[in-house]
């Protein structure tokens, strides 16, 4: 049963000092890393509403520091090494649609009750923005809005981020909310919430000089362990099976000065010596974009870890990129391979072959990171991609000493392979989001199943390299042995 919202008048709505509810909702789904996770989209648009003098709440349903998580039978937040740290979570039943999936499912975040009393301790807010992240998580955003409109059933609802963009006609049946608003917010949601709430206009940005924006609102956080960052918006690749450029049109850069400035912002005030790249192309013309940001770094002597989850292209690793990361302190790289197969890899948009990937790897070592430090990742559930494909590429990387990171295919709409996707699924692609749950392997053929690439990943931890001896320490360390292998 809902609790009862009792409210003073003193929380009664103030047109003149207008009050803004941000809302990262929960993940329901089989898996969730939380590899230097935040939502980075949510806090720019709260960092322009900021700006213009909008009083803000957040409530992050992931939010793994919450203090009442033990008080509700969670477990207790484990931290790994570099800012990174494991969501909490409560088992839920696995919707029908995914019942064929032989993995239990969950809600990670907080509980349903914390987020509850969240809501009923903040202000009645004017507008409340709900961010969404993958298109299958859906769910957790159809949660928490329901609970938002329980507690506050006269205020604006307005909905973003990559659901709301990817699948805005699911999106505003599912979630129902007052305004869905498709692509970056930063132009958007100054109208809208103005509009909404009577509330002052921030001033408009220029959508071609991204260093004209604020710093995002990260200190809106409980902790901020980590800096996501983003030196560019967009990327010029299009990688048939990515939906970046559906989430933004064009590729455009910050100026070197404006990432250091922000870095060693967050550095001064909070601390935070690790920093998580979400750039999508972030060693594209490295000599004028991440190479002067690491000069920059070092000349200014900031001590920082770098971290790139996001996989890096391996033919812009040379020398002089690699030692520059080196030198600047690059701590996990991770470097997207895809697939070892030279016919998948020209349909996946021909950014790598096997040689210049074998020499990145090199140039890398020759820099001095340790192959522990280097990771590659394989996609695997591709539409007609054979076990047999993905057992050669995982001995590739593994003969290079390196460890292979598997990530399952998520089938996208609107992306190139997305006919072809919704041809070789076992289900309805386009009838629901939830099809599109990598975990699900909903694009594996019948040569390849879950106890296959369960398979995979036993022979990945117990392989035993000269080179990679201490990988698996290494990994499991930092917890992601379990989750990424
Ligand atoms: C960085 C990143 C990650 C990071 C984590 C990011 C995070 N926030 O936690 C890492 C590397 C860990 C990651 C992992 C994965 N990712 Co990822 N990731 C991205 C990436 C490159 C950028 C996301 C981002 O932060 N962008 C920057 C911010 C500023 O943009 P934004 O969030 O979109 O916000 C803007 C708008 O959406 C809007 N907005 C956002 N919120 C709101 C709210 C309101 C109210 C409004 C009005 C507007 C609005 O305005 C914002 C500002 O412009 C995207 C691709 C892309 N370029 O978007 C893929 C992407 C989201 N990832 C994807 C995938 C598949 C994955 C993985 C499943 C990969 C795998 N197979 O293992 C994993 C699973 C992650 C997990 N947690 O379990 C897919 C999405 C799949 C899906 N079905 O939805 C994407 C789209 C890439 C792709 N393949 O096309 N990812």
């Amino acid at each position: 049963m809902p609790e009862k919202v009792k409210r003073s008048k003193s929380e009664s709505r103030n047109f003149n000092d207008p009050c803004i509810l941000l809302v990262n909702p929960w993940i329901h789904d089989f898996a969730a890393h939380n590899l230097w996770s935040q939502p980075l989209g949510l806090l720019y648009l709260a960092a322009l509403l900021r700006q213009a003098g909008y009083r803000l709440n957040f409530l992050d349903c992931l939010d793994i520091y919450h203090p009442e998580l033990q008080g509700e039978g969670l477990r207790r937040v484990r931290h790994g090494p570099w800012g990174t740290g494991k969501f909490p979570k409560q088992r839920i039943p696995t919707p029908p649609a995914l019942a064929d999936v032989p993995r239990p499912y969950h809600r990670y975040g907080i509980t349903p009750r914390i987020f509850r009393r969240e809501l009923i301790s903040v202000p009645v807010p004017d507008a409340v923005l709900v961010t969404s992240g993958m298109t299958y998580w859906y769910p957790g955003v159809v949660e928490a809005v329901k609970m938002v409109r329980e507690t506050f059933p006269s205020t604006p609802v307005i909905l973003g981020g990559i659901y709301a963009t990817l699948c805005p006609k699911h999106a505003r049946q599912a979630v129902e909310p007052d305004y869905l608003v498709e692509g970056p917010g930063e132009y958007v949601v100054p109208g809208v919430v103005a509009g909404a709430t009577g509330g002052p206009m921030p001033p408009p940005t220029d959508p071609s000089r991204p260093e004209t924006l604020p710093f995002p609102a990260l200190d809106l956080c409980r902790e901020m362990t980590f800096t996501p960052i983003l030196t560019s918006r967009g990327c010029p690749y299009r990688c048939p099976y990515c939906a970046t450029g559906l989430l933004y049109h064009g590729f455009i850069r910050r100026s070197p000065e404006s990432v250091v400035d922000e870095l060693e912002y967050w550095l001064q005030l909070k601390g935070t010596r690790d920093v998580a790249f979400y750039d999508d192309a972030l060693l594209m013309d490295f000599a004028d974009h991440l190479g002067p940001v690491l000069e920059k770094v070092l000349s200014r002597g900031l001590l920082m870890r770098f971290h790139t989850p996001n996989g890096l292209h391996a033919r812009y690793v040379d020398r002089e990129s690699a030692f520059l990361m080196r030198r600047a302190g690059f701590r996990t790289i991770r470097l997207s391979l895809e697939t070892a197969d030279p016919s998948r890899q020209l349909q996946l948009g021909n950014k790598t072959d096997n040689d210049t990937f074998r020499r990145a790897v090199g140039f890398l070592t020759e820099a001095g990171f340790g192959l522990d430090e280097v990771g590659a990742y394989l996609m695997v559930g591709l539409p007609g991609q054979e076990m047999r494909e993905v057992q050669q590429s995982v001995d590739f990387v593994l003969g290079l000493g390196l460890k292979p990171l598997l990530a399952e295919y998520s089938p996208l709409p609107g992306t190139p392979l997305w006919e072809e996707a919704r041809r070789a699924s076992r289900y309805p692609l386009e009838d629901d989001p939830l099809y599109q749950n990598n975990s699900a392997l909903p694009c594996a053929g019948p040569g390849f199943g879950f106890a296959h690439l369960k398979s995979e990943r036993e022979r990945i931890r117990n392989h035993r390299s000269p080179q990679s001896s201490q990988i698996s320490r290494r990994y499991h360390a930092i917890g992601l042995e379990k989750t990424l292998l």
